[in-house]
């Protein structure tokens, strides 16, 4: 066959396969775009949120006797959150990726210096010998400075979680917390973590432990809340040693404030440990400390993001909006009522006192005697 006659026969090849190509490439791009443009009307969700997050929960399946409220307390850095990451990945709270790093440490400040300022509740659900059980978990800060953030913690739970670094042992918040969580007599897990160090020495740990707290070694849990080792003992050991809380759903309702945050567009978000009774949205109801009646809006569990539900119900821990337009209408202790159904006010009750501390530190400590002259 002669050239001329095959090249010809080739340009329409050539030409045929360039036309397929930009075929393709142009059906590719249409498919793109109509995908970007489908993608732009999704709902979009945040990266924690997993598919529990959209049922529809009924806690009225939840009666006390289910329901265990435990809070994390420990020395600054010992853990917590770290271990509350775990709790939360294991109970499909939060989708389980590498990237889970204290995710309830939410506040920026927190976020940039890795510490807990403020406690953060969790909703939990876990099965155990074939029955579904409510565990609320409060991931409390370490730090001195915030351990009002604990004291209030242990109001709304039956008992704690007591983390002790193996490495480092007992200091001194960890005796601190202790001894807020013995005199509320709550029930008192010791837990070992970070066992993977190389420097850890669990013997010397539970020897503390024994000493100091009057606690037996056989009672302590080892774990590492990094790695994620025997965290699911301490899932059995909070619904085999907690008890539940005592409250009843024929009471009248009875909720105890234990924290609050203020959202400018839905006004007061009220963290409450239901005591007795039954809320709803549409309910009004009471605060026993400034006697103003509000309208409940919307009500439910924090998993850890709000997860508004029907209902509350005796024992459990939720949040709830009522309208309420400064912090200071839902005071820390504060009691809230149906309207209808007066109750005592729940004991133990101080109202807050506005403080403001600032601690001024030149960046070198050479400059301190020039500062203090100053002011
Ligand atoms: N090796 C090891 N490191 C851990 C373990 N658990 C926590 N850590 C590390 O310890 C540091 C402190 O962990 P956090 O979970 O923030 O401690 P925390 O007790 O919540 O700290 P505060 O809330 O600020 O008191 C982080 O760098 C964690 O990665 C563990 O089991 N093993
Ligand atoms: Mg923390």
């Amino acid at each position: 066959m002669s050239l001329s006659l095959v090249s010809p026969l080739l340009r329409r090849v050539l030409q045929f396969k360039m036309c397929r190509r930009k075929m393709q490439s142009w059906n590719n791009m249409s498919c793109t775009l109509w995908r970007h443009r489908w993608m732009k009307r999704m709902p979009v969700f945040k990266a924690m949120s997993t598919h529990t997050d959209k049922e529809n929960i009924d806690l009225s399946k939840f009666p006390a006797h289910r329901i265990r409220n435990f809070c994390i307390i420990a020395h600054i850095d010992h853990g917590k959150s770290t271990l509350a990451d775990r709790l939360l990945e294991m109970t499909g709270a939060i989708a389980k990726t590498e990237k889970n790093k204290q995710v309830l440490d939410k506040l920026q400040v927190e976020r940039e210096r890795g510490i807990t300022v403020k406690a953060q509740t969790a909703s939990l659900f876990y099965s155990h010998q074939g029955q579904q059980y409510l565990l609320n978990l409060i991931d409390t800060p370490g730090h001195v400075d915030f351990s009002y953030e604990v004291s209030r913690s242990i109001s709304a739970c039956q008992g704690v979680l007591l983390i002790v670094d193996a490495n480092q042992g007992i200091q001194a918040q960890t005796v601190a917390n202790f001894y807020l969580a013995f005199e509320a007599q709550l029930a008192i897990i010791p837990v070992i973590n970070k066992i993977d160090l190389k420097n850890a020495d669990p013997e010397r740990v539970e020897s503390q432990i024994e000493k100091v707290f009057d606690i037996p070694r056989e009672e302590c849990i080892r774990i590492s809340a990094k790695l994620g080792t025997n965290v699911e003992n301490i899932l059995q050991a909070v619904v085999n040693r907690i008890p539940p809380p005592v409250a009843s759903i024929d009471d009248p309702f009875k909720a105890l404030v234990f924290d609050s945050n203020f959202d400018h567009y839905r006004g007061v978000v009220a963290n409450i440990a239901v005591f007795g009774g039954q809320v709803k949205k549409g309910d009004r109801i009471v605060s026993a400390y400034l006697g103003k009646t509000y309208e409940v809006n919307e009500l439910g569990l924090l998993r850890p993001d709000e997860h508004p539900t029907q209902k509350l119900f005796a024992g459990q821990v939720g949040y709830i909006i009522a309208g309420m337009k400064d912090v200071k209408e839902a005071q820390i202790g504060d009691t809230l009522y149906l309207q209808e159904q007066p109750v005592e006010a729940l004991p133990g009750f101080k109202p807050a006192k506005a403080m403001v501390f600032a601690g001024m530190y030149p960046m070198d400590q050479s400059e301190y005697q020039g500062l203090r002259k100053r002011h």
